[in-house]
């Protein structure tokens, strides 16, 4: 039986689903008795109430007036260090490629290369990041420095291979869910806000950015509504929102559509609906998919980077090439008129994110990454 490890941990702490995952991975770490210490800029937002063995280290950023950009990559590099020292730190765990293995390459430095470093990719710091040549370089030493990579996904895997000609193994560690929260909720009440009982519930969470194709999301939701009667409910908030909302409004369907803005307790959001839909341009894994398999909710959405490892096509939902709106809608009214049919995709939904995707499986595979970098297997 290996010791308990003192682990610390850096992700953005309020944005999308690495601070999600980054987070969740901690509180359940701390659960299995390891020292968790949250190195970021301010608390993580899923972090809650107080957890035993969490401890949370902010990052303060000199503003100094010569300065045009406040250096918040150096203070964090350097507060990753202290931390380490003062703590006596075994791992650093990066979540997001830019800056946060940079900057714990710049700390494992300082320690004189005791500490041990784990980075991992979650999508966009390679699908979109590392093909901007003012910073694939510099990615590239984030990702050849560390002791050891995961990445949350097969085709983000390749595709890191692919794009920064990476040849170091890659560890495939898939995004998971607590079961203990994310499972079907009562929501009749709820439910009843905002549809009525002969109507179903189409759902869509997001950060509203280009990558989403939200507007995709407006046509499938415009094909469906003309055969069942629907209502569409938007979670989150971007970039995209207020041109979805004159798209919404050019089309008469206000009305049928809500917008709940951002939301904490997605397992209870997502259990009112019937479908969720991510038919995004570029997705490496999507969270929010799995978070609705694990409330019983199938996805119709696209077949972009990771979603097929995911979402089984025929399963658990249904997927098509991306933009292919008119093949998603009508796979959409497929399910939701036929109730047995809906009843099994629920069935495997569950019994695939309790199994292929729940937070024991993939905290243990953490784990052993964690003891094979320190030499302890
Ligand atoms: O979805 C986003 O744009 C946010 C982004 C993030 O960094 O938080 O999400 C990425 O990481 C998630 C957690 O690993 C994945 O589930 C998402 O698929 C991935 N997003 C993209 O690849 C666009």
């Amino acid at each position: 039986m290996n010791r308990p490890l003192k682990i610390g941990i850096t992700c953005y702490p309020s944005l999308g689903g690495s601070g999600v995952v980054a987070t969740e991975l901690g509180k359940i770490l701390a659960e299995k008795g390891h020292e968790i210490h949250f190195i970021t800029n301010s608390i993580p937002f899923r972090l809650g109430k107080f957890h035993r063995n969490i401890f949370y280290h902010e990052v303060e950023v000199s503003d100094y007036y010569v300065f045009r950009y406040p250096p918040y990559d150096l203070s964090l590099a350097s507060k990753m260090h202290q931390v380490a020292q003062l703590q006596g730190l075994d791992i650093l765990h990066v979540h997001y490629a830019v800056p946060h293995a940079i900057c714990a390459y710049l700390a494992k430095q300082m320690s004189g290369n005791r500490l041990k470093v784990v980075t991992t990719l979650h999508g966009t710091d390679i699908t979109v990041l590392a093909q901007d040549e003012t910073l694939k370089d510099i990615i590239r030493l984030g990702i050849r420095e560390s002791d050891a990579v995961t990445a949350v996904s097969n085709d983000l895997i390749k595709e890191t291979r692919e794009l920064l000609d990476i040849s170091e193994p890659i560890d495939l560690t898939y995004n998971f869910v607590d079961k203990r929260i994310y499972y079907p909720r009562e929501c009749t009440d709820l439910r009843c806000d905002f549809a009525e009982p002969h109507e179903k519930v189409l759902m869509h969470i997001s950060n509203f950015r280009p990558v989403k194709r939200t507007m995709d999301v407006v046509d499938i939701f415009a094909k469906v509504n003309e055969q069942v009667p629907v209502k569409l409910l938007l979670v989150g908030e971007g970039p995209d929102l207020p041109k979805l909302q004159n798209k919404i409004a050019n089309m008469g369907l206000t009305h049928r559509v809500h917008f709940l803005g951002k939301q904490d307790d997605v397992a209870q959001v997502v259990s009112i609906a019937d479908l969720m839909l991510l038919p995004s341009e570029k997705e490496s894994f999507g969270l929010v998919a799995l978070e609705a398999m694990a409330c019983g909710v199938p996805t119709i959405g696209s077949q972009a980077g990771g979603i097929p490892e995911l979402v089984q096509h025929g399963v658990t939902g249904y997927l098509a090439p991306i933009g292919a709106t008119d093949e998603m809608a009508a796979y959409a009214v497929e399910l939701l008129k036929d109730q047995k049919k809906y009843a099994a995709f629920r069935e495997a939904c569950l019994k695939r994110a309790r199994t292929e995707f729940c937070d024991a499986v993939i905290s243990k595979k953490y784990e052993e990454i964690y003891y094979r970098v320190l030499g302890m297997p």
